[in-house]
């Protein structure tokens, strides 16, 4: 055995066995239970970064776990491979966005092999390739027969210079990212499916993913965002109509002192009509785009219609007016204003100089009133100026003025979503063309089965404004029977491929979406690990997907991923000078000299460029933006992938921001290389001797129990808590402890060639090239991928004696070694007769004995 650790060798020979060997590639088999874990895929942006190394190494290490658990382990990898950094980057290369994305490819998927993670590459797939997007063509037209899928106009970002639509990207502080001209909203026709029908589904299946984190689902929760409520109606002064408003508070009813509606309600059109205010107003509110989470804080705006409505209980009528705040397409699109008691409705009526009442007080409230003269009174409590109501509780109220409602004919209870149906339309060219045809008469029909896929044609040339496909006045021509049609220019939302593309690792079939028997072999993911970035919309899109695929007979899963993983955000020291202007230039971490006290705790740093001083910014998520990246080749280059997957493990919890230290990247390679020495050592004193466990000695037995103790916890870290790096704490402690056994006689040869085998093993997942070389070398000839990960020897736990600890007047005297089962008085007595003991208290008189069970005596003697 080679006495240096070269892990530049190592690795590649163990990347090409487990080629060779096919140790990755997972076949279905219905006598093993199956594992599969699946980390978010990568875009393909150029090069990988240290956030990619690390959401890859808890997954490669949950995967090689389970194997070793003897589970049939599926870990495939692929390409999230449309979007917009593609169109970018082709233009700025001028070259066509596909060249770009593959070449992408090409480099990263060398980089992830560098890594070792045991990914089935035969199941690898990219997005961007007609045989993905195919099925994902083929299932909307299947969801359009459905009436799943409607088309409805909708505001897109609009340059008018350019005469393009824009990505929200690119949109700079509300000017296009080109030309620099404001831009505007404007309203196309888009495709949308509907996800509100599976709103209450989505909501109610949060409840059986009892392994996601509790935040994740919160966030679902709070984004589908159910509201009980009542509709009612109030009807028009003057006018045979009506208008309803959606409200979750009826209780404040008689606390309505005007209504307000969205700038898109018909009843807005209509006073805009005949009045220039009225319609310069409407159109204000179209350009600005406001999103729904500043609806709170922004500028409250409005004026009236002259319109009134008729309260349903009062008959009061009061005035309506338009608002900026109310949303089109929420509920009705209008409020029942009560400025007592909606902070909003407050703010603008205070604006206004519109009425504001008083109709709900404090539960606690001794003069049954409250003082709405600073801010609404927002909470629940006890009515008031409210008539037949006074008195009761906002919840009783609630039901009491329902209830009134219904049998009046004014209104009804109803259940509201924030949610709205998903918008899959983009203008964009890189992505999947939507499949549906407009025809002459003005028909719009999907694109038929035997006609998919529609191909994205690849050989482009990008000028930046229009989508090939847009300008190509070619492309979109064809036929529908016999008849002339046109192709639909829009692309999908790539969210539309991030949503099922874990279901097709599991069925790569050819002639079908998914072969169900396949899919639900591997169904639902074991193990999902990425980043918490997504915990809103990709992962609420891949459920409803899932839920679409079930209601198609494809999988018979009502949830996709079982257990989830979000891991933390890698940050790294951010360094910067300031220019002329004041602004942060933020200097490479390269360009960087740091000094650092004897603490290793910053002091200063200097641009090595420039010899210029420069300041310190803290840790900060590693990025292009500061500057202040890591690139996982060149520390691979420099270390080998074994240590910057433990360093990675190690450094932080798996859910927790993971902060950069290069120092602390050094002590995980000098970690490895202990590892390799102890192996080593142990192996040049030849064949290990068997073990036998009735022949040990007290120290032996404490050894062994503590290398059964670690197996215990590494076993339950990574499997049960995740928390990967307690478990290579333990690891690390074990080994320490073993560099310091002695090694006597045969028995301690057979307790330290047990104890290399089962670190051998439990370091697999994280080092798994190390530890495949070291494997060989222990003399094993079979795959370390599928050995059996340890298990605990029980009887080598059970402690048959303890170490106890002999005080006299508090201060340690002697540690004596007793049976685990002594009696109190017979360890006492042992105690009082250790001879360092008795000199400490032959002079004296034993006044008092305390004994803590196996652990300590004191002796009070004076
Ligand atoms: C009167 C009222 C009084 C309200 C009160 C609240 C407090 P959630 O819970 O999120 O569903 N609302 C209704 N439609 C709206 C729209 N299109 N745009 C903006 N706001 C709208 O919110 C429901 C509440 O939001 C409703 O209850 C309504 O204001 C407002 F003390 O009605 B409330």
């Amino acid at each position: 055995m080679q006495e240096q650790y070269t892990p530049s060798e190592i690795e590649t020979q163990a990347q090409k066995y487990w080629v060779d060997t096919k140790t990755f590639e997972a076949i279905e088999n219905e006598d093993k239970e199956k594992f599969y874990c699946l980390s978010m895929f990568p875009y393909p942006s150029g090069r990988l970064h240290m956030g990619h190394v690390r959401n890859y190494t808890i997954g490669d290490v949950v995967s090689r776990y389970q194997r070793m658990l003897g589970k049939n382990v599926l870990q495939p990898m692929g390409w999230d491979a449309f979007g917009l950094p593609a169109e970018n980057a082709a233009i700025q290369h001028k070259t066509a966005p596909a060249k770009w994305t593959y070449e992408n490819i090409d480099y990263m998927n060398d980089q992830l092999r560098a890594l070792g993670f045991g990914y089935d590459w035969s199941r690898e797939l990219a997005t961007c390739k007609p045989e993905y997007y195919k099925w994902e063509q083929w299932f909307f037209t299947e969801l359009y027969k459905k009436d799943m899928v409607y088309k409805k106009t909708s505001s897109v970002n609009w340059c008018p210079h350019d005469q393009t639509v824009l990505a929200n990207e690119q949109v700079i502080d509300g000017c296009c990212w080109r030309c620099d001209t404001p831009v505007e909203r404007k309203a196309i026709p888009q495709w949308f499916i509907r996800i509100t029908k599976y709103a209450q589904e989505l909501l109610d299946d949060l409840d059986e993913l009892d392994q996601w984190p509790e935040k994740v689902k919160t966030m679902q929760r709070n984004w589908i965002g159910r509201s009980e409520g009542v509709d009612l109606t109030f009807d028009l002064k003057d006018r045979s109509d009506q208008l309803e408003v959606y409200t979750t508070r009826p209780d404040t009813l008689m606390g309505v002192t005007y209504v307000g509606i969205a700038a898109q309600h018909p009843l807005a059109l209509e006073a805009g009509k005949d009045s220039s205010a009225i319609s310069d107003f409407i159109t204000e509110c179209k350009t600005t785009k406001v999103a729904e989470a500043d609806l709170a804080t922004m500028e409250k705006k409005g004026i009236a219609t002259g319109f009134y409505a008729v309260h349903p209980l009062t008959g009061r009528e009061v005035p309506i007016w338009i608002a900026n705040f109310v949303l089109a397409d929420y509920g009705s699109g209008a409020v029942m204003a009560v400025p007592g008691h909606d902070q909003r409705d407050f703010e603008f009526a205070t604006k206004y100089g519109l009425d504001i009442e008083a109709v709900i007080h404090a539960n606690d409230s001794e003069d049954k009133s409250v003082d709405i003269s600073e801010q609404a009174f927002c909470d629940k409590g006890v009515l008031f100026n409210s008539f037949e109501f006074d008195g009761l509780s906002s919840d009783d109220a609630v039901e009491a003025i329902a209830k009134k409602l219904v049998e009046l004919g004014k209104g009804k209870k109803t259940i509201n979503y924030r949610l709205r149906d998903w918008g899959v339309s983009r203008q964009r060219y890189w992505g999947s063309p939507i499949p549906m045809l407009h025809l002459e008469n003005g028909d719009v029909v999907p694109v038929p089965a035997d006609q998919l896929p529609v191909i994205l044609p690849e050989d482009v040339v990008m000028d930046g404004i229009n989508s090939p496909l847009k300008s190509d006045l070619e492309w979109a021509k064809t036929t529908y029977k016999g008849q002339p049609a046109m192709h639909e220019t829009d692309t999908f939302d790539t969210f539309m491929e991030s949503s099922w593309y874990y279901a097709r690792y599991a069925s790569p079939a050819k002639d079908a979406m998914l072969d169900p028997k396949q899919a639900n072999y591997w169904l639902p993911v074991d193990q999902y690990v990425g980043g918490i970035e997504h915990a809103i919309l990709h992962l609420l899109y891949a459920r409803f997907f899932h839920k679409l695929l079930r209601d198609q007979g494809l999988v018979n899963s009502n949830e996709p991923f079982k257990r989830l993983l979000t891991q933390g955000m890698v940050l790294a020291d951010a360094f910067y000078t300031l220019d002329e202007k004041g602004t942060k230039q933020w200097v490479l971490l390269k360009d960087v000299d740091i000094k650092r006290d004897d603490k290793g705790k910053i002091i200063g740093a200097t641009q090595i460029s420039t010899g210029k001083e420069i300041s310190h910014a803290g840790m900060s998520k590693m990025s292009k933006s500061k500057n202040n990246g890591i690139d996982p080749q060149e520390m691979i280059n420099k270390y080998g992938a074994d240590t910057v997957r433990l360093f990675i493990m190690f450094a932080a919890p798996a859910e927790q921001t993971l902060e950069w230290v290069d120092s602390a990247v050094e002590g995980a390679n000098r970690f490895l290389k202990r590892v390799w020495r102890l192996t080593y050592n142990h192996i040049e004193l030849g064949d290990t001797p068997a073990l036998d466990k009735s022949a040990l000695t007290g120290d032996q037995k404490a050894l062994r129990r503590e290398l059964h103790k670690t197996i215990a916890k590494v076993s339950d870290d990574i499997g049960r808590r995740q928390t990967f790096n307690t478990a290579i704490a333990a690891i690390m402690e074990l080994v320490n402890r073993l560099n310091k056994a002695k090694i006597g006689n045969l028995q301690d040869r057979a307790i330290m060639g047990e104890a290399v085998e089962a670190i051998v093993r439990m370091l697999s997942p994280i080092a798994p090239h190390m530890c495949h070389e070291l494997y060989k070398e222990l003399g094993h000839e079979d795959n370390l991928a599928f050995a059996p990960w340890p298990t605990v020897d029980q009887e080598a736990l059970v402690e048959s004696s303890k170490l106890i600890i002999v005080q006299v007047n508090g201060k340690l005297r002697a540690k004596i070694s007793v049976a685990a089962d002594m009696a109190q008085a017979d360890v006492e007595a042992l105690a009082l007769g250790d001879e360092n003991v008795k000199r400490f208290t032959d002079d004296k008189t034993v006044r008092k004995v305390v004994y803590v069970p196996g652990r300590l005596v004191n002796i009070v003697a004076n």
